[in-house]
């Protein structure tokens, strides 16, 4: 098995589940923006020339969720499993959905674009001021449920979590406020060793400065 790229939050994800599930694999940590998805090997690898992406023998997949779903599906281990029945999977499904199209699509990809990728996509404060405050609802919202439950899931530690917590991370590395529950949840969850190996995999020497954000210092 491999996985092409490292360094952000979409590329975090695969890793992370990966390495939840204790498979083998190789890395080819390439980044965005680095001329290494513009190559013509990695271009014949995916059209979208876009990290992350997998090949598992006849399986070649792009889309972080995609990927680690597959991944959860195909290898699943130790309390990281896919959904067993109709309702878990599209309750599952309901929070993938909202956590990638709210929080990381519509707000922090939109201040990725408008802020760090201004040159290609133009620079607008106004732009990612809203996206900010589109955030930091959404998070309100994602915050009422964690107050009352450990994990988004009823079942426990599953996909949905995987992705508000690389968003959590995103977003506090992006001074979005998060409510505090929200804060708490995150602490909890980056305690699995799996994360800690994830995070220097994927972000190496930015682990404590996203440490030290959540945690406010
Ligand atoms: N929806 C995709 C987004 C993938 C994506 O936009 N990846 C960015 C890095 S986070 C990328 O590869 N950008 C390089 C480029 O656009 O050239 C996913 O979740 O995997």
């Amino acid at each position: 098995m491999k996985i092409w790229g490292a360094g952000t939050a979409r590329s975090f994800r695969p890793i992370w589940v990966a390495e939840e599930l204790g498979i083998e694999y190789e890395l080819d940590p390439i980044g965005p923006r680095t001329g290494e998805t513009k190559t013509d090997v990695y271009k014949a690898l995916t059209r979208k020339q876009k990290i992350p992406f997998l090949v598992d023998r006849d399986v070649r997949l792009s889309e972080s969720v995609a990927i680690c779903r597959y991944l959860i599906g195909a290898y699943s281990a130790n309390d990281l499993s896919p959904p067993e029945t109709l309702k878990e999977g599209v309750k599952e499904d309901e929070w993938c959905c909202y956590v990638y199209g709210e929080i990381d699509e519509t707000s922090l990809y939109v201040m990725r674009r408008h802020r760090d990728l201004a040159e290609i996509y133009g620079a607008s404060e106004g732009v990612v001021k809203s996206a900010a405050a589109y955030a930091a609802i959404h998070f309100g919202i994602l915050g009422e449920h964690l107050s009352k439950h450990d994990y988004l899931m009823e079942r426990g530690f599953s996909l949905p979590d995987i992705l508000l917590v690389s968003c959590i991370d995103w977003a506090v590395y992006y001074d979005v406020n998060v409510p505090s529950s929200v804060q708490a949840y995150r602490n909890r969850i980056a305690q699995r060793p799996a994360y800690q190996r994830a995070m220097q995999i994927n972000y190496k020497d930015l682990m404590g400065e996203i440490n030290a954000a959540v945690n406010g210092n």
